[in-house]
């Protein structure tokens, strides 16, 4: 009798330990919420079902001279879509960023022709294969700046407005949180956490205030002009 009685407790242990849910919060050197941080978990076990988080074919359009969205989460192996709707063209670079550009991690070039009346943008894919950070940035304009994280982990998600980052069913155990932000340039250590079934609340600091970043452009339809100041180039 008394085995039995153990066998129910540990097999209701066993189901509530894949309960836990974790909020991460990230904070800039003034202790502002930073949004678009990229937070992920490497939980200590990896039983359980892992989460589908990550977009499986995102596409990263090129619209106002601007990347959107500006960080984009992907798991290895995805197809990442870039559309061009601009009316001019843009040349899109993607290389590896930080450390590893000095590795021979191929990069890749898509000149994508501006998006003409009643015409679709033109768009290409690309294949991105290994664990890192890409850095997208155009050949035309020097101003834009746009990043691909390839994670190696599933359990990872960008922080929101509030700067949080929310996860939900991180299986119990010792877990390792790294955060990414883009004007984040030294790496930050990666943090311990203990995943317990009742909420994790925790919170990590940047050791920089990032600029905020560029507002579309105020009057619609102004960068849109013909012969406006990006049409100049050939
Ligand atoms: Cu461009």
């Amino acid at each position: 009798m008394k085995k039995t009685i153990f066998l129910i407790a540990a097999s209701a242990l066993w189901t509530s330990a894949s309960a836990g849910n974790v909020q991460i919060q990230v904070l800039d050197r003034d202790g502002k919420p930073v949004a678009d941080a990229v937070v992920v978990v490497y939980p200590g076990s990896t039983a359980g079902t892992a989460p589908s988080l990550l977009q499986a074919s995102p596409t990263i359009e090129q619209e106002k001279m601007r990347f959107l969205p500006a960080v984009t989460v992907v798991q290895p192996g995805t197809t990442v879509r870039f559309t061009n709707q601009d009316r001019w063209d843009h040349h899109v670079r993607g290389a590896a960023a930080g450390l590893a550009a000095a590795s021979a991690t191929a990069g890749f070039e898509l000149r994508l022709a501006g998006k003409a009346d009643g015409k679709p943008a033109s768009s290409s894919e690309v294949k991105l294969d290994s664990a890192g950070v890409v850095l997208l940035s155009c050949h035309l304009h020097g101003s834009m700046r746009g990043h691909v994280f390839v994670t190696d982990s599933p359990w990872t998600i960008k922080t929101d407005t509030d700067g949080i980052a929310r996860f939900t069913a991180v299986p119990d155990g010792t877990a390792q949180v790294r955060v990414w932000h883009a004007e984040q340039l030294v790496d930050l250590p990666r943090k311990s956490l203990t995943v317990v079934p009742s909420p994790v609340l925790d919170t990590v600091q940047l050791s920089v205030v990032p600029r905020v970043r560029r507002a579309p452009p105020a009057s619609p339809g102004n960068n849109n002009a013909p012969g406006g100041p990006m049409g100049g180039y050939s």
